[in-house]
């Protein structure tokens, strides 16, 4: 394993609140990884940025009669407070919109001016004559020409996934107008001329995942195209060319820039040369599928441009949307739950538990449903987990004044369970390292719905001879658990720990020490408190219902 790691999650638009969506597919995955690198002892920082330019914030701003200033500082603010809420744990979060990505971002257009693979060119923009403005990106809605799909916005298909060339019937997104065309020149960043270097990057890189390097690949042989990376407003980075001074890059030419000055702007400030360390280290940038054309050609085509000064990503975990109950998640029909509510009614844990078992490492799309939540959140993390701690824990307190027993030679089944014990830090391990999230949680519920069955079997209530072997092993169990839960369950897994009497912090465990024994005979317990309390269907009724148009 390489002892060094950045780790970045798609940047958050500053423009709204963080929903259940948000979290499935990016935070949450990224930040289970990164808690695993540092346990593992790998120097893992996890960084994130606001994604403060781009014409929707500039839309929104306006309506709301702000500075677009003012807007972003306020939905930065709000979005790093519920990512704390729910123990995203960032080690930096920063914006698009700092002086560092500002300088960083002219000085990679500059080197990629200077190398050629920047050119100017006269366009046709779409001009609403109604609203007065050029209408670039989201000011234009039409008909996807790859797919056919209706009503996409003119910079991405939601669909299909790919950037339309030129959409078809256009019509003003503010006003619904046909727009007329206009004159007006654009920098372009030639894409076309990486076809074939990235082509080759994709081919050796064996942690991308494969079936989303295969649809790249078809993409790169049906032909790329030229990014026009310039936009006629005033919000953004500007483009650092006299004659040029009223124009600024697209949003997407500056925001994955961010990852990497904000990771050197934070490796600064610790006094790390920072761009040793990115070149050093494993670079996971995690995404949801719909910013597949962004981050597999569009950001490793301008690493590639500057002469991978920075290395390009070794990692980028990909997955499926959430749907909710079912159905698309949406704001404007009521069929969303913002994260900060979801945390008024429930424990981060709870939304942590669930949306990682339900979360395969994949394209495919998952979905949040209320009833499987109240029956995952019972029956397995309440029943099996919550109940193996409570009894082997609760057990030890009452029968044993909380002293951890002596043992006597282990039979079959303490065997079996010690061995349970030694491999549960390789096995949960490797599916984490693989990304396999989902499956690194089933099997620390599988152990722990082991222990429950051998602590069953062995009925150590009826003190007979060879049961204390049975309490050893459960309370050396519980804190193999600790720290194997701890990336996913962070505040439950430090209760655990606090309750085996630990010192210290769960988080400063090692990943392979979660299987040595080593809570020994004579070692006192803390106190014993349930860790979890049980979903009440009636609630879950009363989710549902919050959900869809008022009644
Ligand atoms: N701000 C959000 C999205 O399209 C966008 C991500 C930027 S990552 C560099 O999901
Ligand atoms: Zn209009």
């Amino acid at each position: 394993m390489n002892k060094k790691a950045i780790i970045t999650s798609a940047l958050p638009y500053a423009n709204g609140e963080i929903h259940l969506g948000h979290v499935a597919s990016t935070y949450l995955p990224a930040d289970v990884t990164t808690r695993f690198l540092k346990l593992n002892g790998v120097e893992a920082y996890y960084v994130c940025a606001s994604d403060d330019f781009g014409t929707p914030i500039l839309i929104q701003s306006e309506k709301e009669g702000k500075t677009p200033t003012e807007y972003v500082a306020y939905w930065n603010k709000r979005d790093y407070e519920d990512f704390s809420a729910f123990n995203i744990d960032f080690d930096y979060f920063y914006k698009t919109s700092s002086s560092e990505n500002i300088a960083f971002v002219q000085d990679v257009f500059k080197k990629l001016n200077d190398s050629g693979h920047i050119y100017e060119k006269e366009i046709i923009q779409f001009y609403c004559n109604n609203d007065k403005k050029f209408l670039p990106d989201r000011y234009v809605k039409g008909i996807c020409p790859y797919c056919k799909a209706e009503d996409q916005y003119s910079d991405l298909c939601e669909s299909c996934g790919r950037v339309p060339d030129e959409i078809t019937d256009p019509k003003c997104s503010l006003c619904g107008e046909p727009p007329t065309k206009e004159k007006t020149t654009h920098y372009f960043f030639r894409l076309t001329n990486f076809g074939d270097s990235l082509s080759k990057w994709l081919d050796e890189n064996d942690h991308l995942q494969k079936d989303v390097k295969k649809y790249v690949q078809n993409w790169i042989k049906s032909g790329l195209i030229d990014w026009d990376i310039t936009r006629d407003i005033s919000w953004g980075v500007p483009v650092p060319l006299s004659g040029a001074n009223d124009k600024v890059f697209y949003g997407w030419f500056d925001n994955h820039l961010a990852y990497i000055s904000t990771a050197l702007k934070f490796l600064a400030d610790k006094g790390i040369d920072g761009k040793s360390f990115w070149n050093s280290a494993d670079i996971y940038h995690f995404i949801g599928k719909d910013i597949v054309y962004h981050h597999y050609l569009f950001l490793p085509a301008m690493r590639l441009g500057i002469n991978s000064e920075y290395k390009l990503p070794d990692y980028i975990p990909t997955r499926g949307h959430l749907t909710l109950q079912g159905k698309k998640i949406s704001k404007s029909r009521n069929w969303y739950i913002g994260l900060k509510q979801f945390l008024e009614y429930y424990p981060a844990d709870y939304l942590r538990f669930y949306l990682v078992s339900i979360n395969p490492y994949s394209q495919d799309d998952l979905n949040f449903d209320w009833d499987d939540f109240a029956t995952r959140i019972n029956s397995e993390l309440i029943g099996n987990l919550g109940n193996f701690v409570n009894r082997a824990l609760g057990f030890t307190k009452k029968s044993f004044d909380g002293k951890v027993p002596e043992t006597t030679s282990f039979d079959e089944k303490d065997l079996e369970a010690e061995g349970k014990i030694k491999n549960l830090s390789n096995e949960v391990g490797s599916l984490l390292e693989q990304n396999h999230l989902d499956r690194a949680l089933k099997k620390i519920m599988e152990f722990s719905s082991f222990f429950n069955q051998y602590f069953q079997h062995k009925e150590p209530w009826k003190l007979s001879p060879g049961t204390t072997n049975c309490v050893f092993l459960s309370v050396n169990a519980a804190r193999s658990m600790a720290i194997t839960l701890f990336p996913f369950l962070p505040e439950s897994s430090q209760k655990i720990w606090i309750q085996l009497g630990l010192d210290g912090n769960v988080k400063d465990s090692s990943w392979s020490g979660a299987s040595e024994l080593k809570i020994l005979s004579g070692h006192v317990l803390g106190d014993s408190f349930p860790l979890f309390t049980k979903v009440e269907i009636t609630d879950i009724e009363k989710h549902k219902k919050n959900l869809g148009p008022s009644k």
